[in-house]
């Protein structure tokens, strides 16, 4: 039920490529030493909080937290981390910007906010789309989803399932459907992905992540993580960011130096922020 995501080139047509199969993955698009240096600051702030042994270079959980305890305010320590020089280096930086150039065909604008996932072994992203979190801008608006390090297969990559952004039903399920207005909704699909796919005769498409690469995909294509099972036990550490043409509207919740997000929680919404475990 597993295929490849397969990689595709600067050289090629993006547009076509993510029309066609649904995401673009760019093999060391960013400088990978940019990559690094952002990954050993966050490890680094996790080391500081307990949740990472040492040395924080091997990325292994702890399996305790002093997070709460040295910050209180968990949303705001967070906050700093995701605003770091080096992670914004990373993912916002002149490689990532010009192949968004290059997909849109215009000037180009990142959300001010991203979203940065430290996933402890054991953890795992729930199934879903993206566009009933973001659906108050534009929908010419895609998900560039960086790994910060190497992400290996029983590491919890991300997934997306094959085909999915041409599942007519599945779209119809959270077109127009916003989970800030509704709270009565999850915005995850409860559905077994392995049901799923072989319902559609589709696969769980992935690949082992190194640093640079990056995956694109728009606000209609399925996707999660796998379980993080780490045999070392390490944490995976990603950040997702999300782009559009300057010139249309953005979603005002990711938006400015210190964007409200969901609930006005700003970077307190993430899961990340929490303690780990
Ligand atoms: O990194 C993850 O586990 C989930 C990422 C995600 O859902 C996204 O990029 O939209």
């Amino acid at each position: 039920m597993i295929g490849a995501l397969e990689p595709a080139r600067l050289s090629d047509d993006l547009q076509y490529t993510l029309d066609r199969r649904g995401y673009i993955l760019l093999r060391k698009l960013i400088d990978p030493d940019a990559v690094m240096a952002a990954r050993y600051e966050i490890l680094e702030a996790l080391r500081s909080v307990g949740e990472i042994t040492e040395p924080a270079a091997t990325a292994v959980a702890s399996g305790i937290s002093r997070r709460a305890e040295l910050h209180p305010d968990l949303g705001s320590f967070w906050r700093g981390i995701s605003e770091s020089a080096a992670l914004r280096r990373a993912v916002h930086g002149p490689e990532i910007r010009s192949a968004m150039v290059q997909l849109f065909n215009a000037e180009v604008s990142p959300f001010d906010f991203v979203w940065l996932r430290a996933m402890a072994p054991g953890r795992a992203s729930p199934m879903h789309m993206d566009h009933p979190y973001m659906n108050r801008g534009t929908d010419r608006l895609v998900t560039c989803w960086v790994p910060l390090g190497p992400v290996a297969p029983d590491e919890a990559p991300l997934y997306v399932m094959e085909g999915s952004h041409k599942f007519g039903d599945l779209r119809a399920r959270v077109a127009g459907l916003d989970v800030d207005r509704d709270k009565s909704l999850s915005g995850h699909f409860a559905d077994d992905p392995i049901d799923l796919a072989r319902d559609r005769g589709m696969r769980l498409l992935t690949t082992a992540f190194n640093p640079g690469d990056v995956l694109i995909f728009g606000m209609f294509a399925l996707h999660a993580s796998f379980d993080n099972m780490s045999q070392a036990g390490r944490v995976r550490l990603s950040c997702d960011t999300r782009w559009q043409p300057s010139s249309e509207p953005m979603d005002e919740r990711f938006r400015g130096p210190n964007p409200p997000a969901h609930d006005g929680k700003g970077y307190g919404c993430l899961s990340a922020a929490q303690p780990s475990p």
